[in-house]
Order: C-alpha cells, then structure tokens, then sequence
C-alpha cells in the first residue's frame, strides 16, 4: 500500500492528503514528528531533503508536494483532478505556482509574531503589501466559478485551499465563499488541524522558522 509520510500541521503535507482523499487512493499514514523524525537515518533515506511531504508506491519514492500530486494525478487519474483544456491548465498551472512560489513564503513574516518571534517591521509590512496584490490576483482569477478552473475541483483549489484559507479573507468576497465551499468537502474535514495540534506543534514551528530566517 502506498506509504504517506505526513505531519498534521505541515500545509505542503495537507495538500496531498486532500489528494489521496478525493481520489480515494488507500494509503497507510505515517506521521512524522518535526521535532527530530525528519533528521532520522530511517527517513533521510526517504527523503534526503528532511521534510514531509513524501510518499512511496511500491519501490518509488517521490518527494516534493507539487511533484507528488502530478505523480498521483498521471498513476490514478480517476476522478480527475487536472482538466483537459489548455486554458484551464494554464489555470490551475498559475494557481499551483502562485500558492508555493509567492504566497508560501510571503506568510512566514506573518507566521513569526504568532509564534512568538520577533520580525522586522519593515519586512511585515513588504510581505503584507505582497500579500495583497496576490489575493487580489486570486480574486480576480477565481471570478464567478466555483472553482478555478470552473464547476469541478482541481489539484488549483486543492493548493491554494491549503493556505489561502487561512489568511483574513473579509476584502476577498469571492476567495471567502470557496474557502467556505472547501470547508464543506469531508476531505477538508477530515485534513483539518485541530487546536491541540497547533499547541503541539509550536515549538517545532518555531525552530523551524527560526532556521529559515
Ligand atoms: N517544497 C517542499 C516543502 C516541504 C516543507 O517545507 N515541509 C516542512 C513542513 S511544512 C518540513 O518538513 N519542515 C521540516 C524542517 O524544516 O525541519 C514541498 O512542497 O513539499
């Protein structure tokens, strides 16, 4: 069975979980403590990187969130979660990238005061304005779909519903109705952190953005 290398808290590592979910792909979970598993000889022969997401299928071995989900989308393509048209690719393509290489580090200043570190001014305020000009840019591409490619649900809305939920939305009302219509999908439900999770994880979160700054 296909062996899911995870933490609860870890977004990259949701937005596979939701995956395995919705296409109903039985997986054995295996939880990954960051507060030391990840440097483990056992795992380090997973993933030589140190970080969750992973997953092995058989003698594969794949890491890298976005590289996972085109591997589970091209293996088990049923139900589909990659549209067909070029135009809704170069959708969800732009959605996807947006999420990890703009959004995702732009909330790391955010995420330092939460957790009680200090963060420069100056910095908060750049990845602030960054921020906006994102969701406004989500906003606008989300227009009046259901989702973002259209009326079905894309490995897009599974990416940036990972993160962009947890921003304030109360300026995007079309991002705050999908964020709402995610939240209704058992996948959601049943990836979604709970308050224990987050006060287990703090300390961890902490060494971790204490490493990358
Ligand atoms: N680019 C990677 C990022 C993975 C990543 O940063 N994972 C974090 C958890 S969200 C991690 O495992 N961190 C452990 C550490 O930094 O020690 C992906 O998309 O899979």
């Amino acid at each position: 069975m296909l062996k899911f290398y995870y933490n609860p808290v870890s977004v990259n590592a949701r937005r596979v979980w939701i995956t395995l979910l919705e296409k109903q792909i039985p997986f054995e979970p295996i939880l990954i403590h960051l507060d030391g598993d990840q440097f483990s000889d056992e795992f380090a022969a997973i993933n030589p990187l140190q970080r969750v997401p992973a997953i092995a299928d058989g003698a594969l071995r794949v890491v890298e969130s976005l590289a996972i989900l085109a591997y589970l989308e091209a293996k088990y393509p049923t139900p589909s979660l990659m549209p067909s048209e070029p135009e809704a690719i170069a959708r969800v393509r732009m959605v996807e990238t947006i999420t990890v290489v703009e959004l995702q580090p732009e909330t790391l200043p955010l995420t330092r005061p939460l957790v009680g570190l200090e963060v420069d001014p100056q910095k908060l305020a750049a990845a602030e304005a960054r921020v906006t000009v994102i969701l406004q840019f989500l906003e606008q591409l989300l227009a009046q779909r259901l989702y973002f490619a259209g009326a079905d649900l894309t490995l897009a809305d599974i990416v940036a519903g990972t993160l962009v939920p947890s921003l304030p939305l109360e300026n995007y009302p079309r991002l705050s109705a999908w964020a709402n219509r995610l939240a209704q999908r058992e996948s959601w439900q049943k990836t979604a952190y709970t308050p224990d999770d987050i006060a287990a994880a703090l300390p961890n979160i902490r060494r971790i953005l204490e490493r990358r700054s």
